[in-house]
């Protein structure tokens, strides 16, 4: 496989939003970002991945833009948007915008333009259609924020398709002046000096709406070819798709490089373990570790040497790993850690979402006003019209509503946790006086410090970059181990997912065979034998030579 300089990089995800808040005004933004490069660099990431940073109305928090060529006043200006890449930039780190061209707002000139008339040249950019005899909408397509995905505009009589909230038009994918449009602007930004782009729903470019067909349709992958051709192509980018409906087999069809597509996507069968199979997220359930290790393994195994994995735990549309995954309480930073170590053994490119370094969890807001996002108040206001009770939707937004990764990050003690010094956009976590960036780095135990180590062993050790995957132990069900393989060399990582000790029988991969620590979040061990005894949420590397 031809090396890249991307195959041992860690990539940070920032929800500018809520990242840091430089001028007070509850909002976080660009200057903010800048004043904590010095954060990220000692961190050791290499690539920062920003949120929608461009012009919105913000009904989906900047998923919707109207703009795609400016930054929205309340993150700053393209003025600040050069400083931070440059800054970035000399600190070795580079910039991956929000690729989010499945829609614009409602509030982009093209919409604008398109609903004045239905022969306005700008109509064929967004998907029309007639209503039915009966006025309804030409099908039954939901809407991902509740409601019918078709919205009737009164001034020309047809309904427009939005797949996610009335305010986020879909963008006409078939017609080949939006598909012109959208790689000028991607060229623009490549050549402003951004690294690549995270792709926002891009499994939907394909769409055929008249047969229901919403992802994966058949023009897919010739689009994403022709924009690597129109775009990509010479530059040395880094591209991650967003994914929800990829399995391994589409995945490879992302992600092999002769394909010319992508650099790889995010997968979500991890996540959805903890939702209802059917009835989804907003129906929780407890994950099953022997399930979440035959999906890892899979996907480890399914791609090597044919795509290339992403691999995380979070972002801003997830419930934060501690909460779904470990512990909150007395176990929380060794939990924490022990995930961390989960995904950073792995092949492929991890990912840490902003607060994730320092063990942020979920919030558990009392009133739904105090939820800000529009996929949580639109599903509780529907959901209680239905019938459910106040209680039943709160307890499964505490689980799983976006804004438990959207909450300020915590960097200090101090009022509104150092984020900013006025009341933020969304209210802090409750917890943020033991949580917090200061707090954790001044600890014998610090998280962030587990994870500076995780990263910088990705740069010394090809093992963890290049190494096959082989799971053991596969069906314990509270014990994650697996090993990599690279030339005469094996990594055994083992990840104790128990609240108590656990013994476990290790197959003889360690006879005869020197064991050296590389990390954990226990004791080191020079030695293992047979029987292996773990200690709640205990974690290790070990390199067997
Ligand atoms: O998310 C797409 C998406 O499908 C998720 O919103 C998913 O439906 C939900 O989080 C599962 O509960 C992308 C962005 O990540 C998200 O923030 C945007 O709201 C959405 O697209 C529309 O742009
Ligand atoms: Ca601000």
């Amino acid at each position: 496989m031809k090396r890249l300089w991307w195959h041992d990089a860690v990539v940070y995800q920032i929800y500018p939003r809520s990242f840091m808040d430089s001028n007070n005004d509850g909002i976080g933004d660009i200057p903010g970002i800048i004043s904590k490069l010095d954060y990220l660099a000692e961190l050791g990431v290499d690539v920062l991945w920003l949120s929608p940073v461009f012009k919105s109305p913000m009904d989906d928090n900047g998923y919707d833009i109207s703009d795609y060529d400016d930054i929205a006043p309340e993150f700053g200006t393209l003025a600040d948007m050069d400083r931070l890449i440059e800054q970035a930039g000399q600190r070795g780190i580079r910039i991956l915008l929000d690729l989010v061209v499945n829609h614009s707002s409602d509030e982009h000139p093209w919409f604008q333009q398109a609903r004045q008339s239905k022969d306005n040249p700008y109509r064929d950019f967004y998907i029309w259609r007639q209503p039915r005899a009966d006025g309804s909408p030409p099908n039954q397509l939901r809407a991902a924020f509740a409601g019918s995905a078709w919205e009737l505009d009164e001034a020309t009589g047809e309904y427009y398709l939005h797949l996610f909230s009335k305010k986020q038009p879909d963008l006409n994918w078939q017609n080949p002046k939006v598909r012109t449009e959208v790689y000028a602007m991607m060229n623009r930004w490549l050549d402003r000096g951004i690294a690549g782009f995270r792709m926002d729903v891009i499994e939907m470019l394909g769409k055929i709406p008249d047969q229901e067909i919403i992802v994966n349709g058949p023009d897919l992958h010739p689009i994403l070819q022709e924009m690597h051709q129109q775009t990509l192509a010479g530059r040395d980018t880094l591209t991650v798709g967003e994914t929800w409906a990829a399995t391994t087999d589409i995945a490879k069809l992302y992600s092999s490089p002769e394909r010319k597509e992508l650099s790889m996507v995010f997968g979500f069968d991890h996540i959805r373990l903890s939702y209802h199979p059917q009835a989804g997220k907003w129906r929780p359930k407890p994950f099953d570790l022997v399930e979440l290790k035959q999906v890892f393994a899979h996907w480890q195994t399914e791609l090597a040497g044919e795509g290339w994995n992403s691999l995380f735990w979070n972002n801003h549309d997830l419930a934060r790993s501690v909460s779904i995954y470990g512990d909150e309480g007395e176990y929380r930073l060794k939990s924490a850690k022990m995930l961390a170590t989960v995904i950073h053994g792995m092949q492929g490119t991890p990912y840490i979402y902003q607060g994730e370094e320092i063990g942020m969890t979920n919030v558990r807001f009392e009133h739904i006003e105090d939820y800000q996002d529009i996929e949580t108040r639109n599903h509780y206001v529907e959901k209680l019209a239905e019938g459910y009770s106040h209680d039943e939707l709160m307890t499964a937004i505490h689980t799983h509503s976006r804004d438990n990764a959207r909450t300020p990050m915590q960097w200090d003690g101090s009022e509104y946790a150092g984020f900013s010094e006025a009341s933020p956009w969304i209210k802090v976590n409750p917890n943020y006086q033991e949580i917090n960036v200061q707090q954790d780095q001044q600890r014998q135990d610090s998280l962030f410090r587990h994870y500076q180590q995780l990263i910088r062993l990705r740069k010394s050790w090809e093992i963890l970059v290049y190494g096959s995957f082989e799971l053991i132990l596969s069906e314990h069900p509270t014990v994650f181990a697996y090993l990599r393989h690279y030339q005469d060399q094996t990594l055994l990582v083992v990840n104790s997912f128990a609240r108590e000790n656990v013994t476990v029988e290790l197959p003889a991969i360690w006879q005869n065979r020197s064991c050296e620590t590389l990390i954990t979040n226990d004791k080191a061990r020079q030695q293992l034998s047979e029987t292996l005894q773990l200690t709640p949420y205990e974690s290790f590397m070990v390199i067997l030579s």
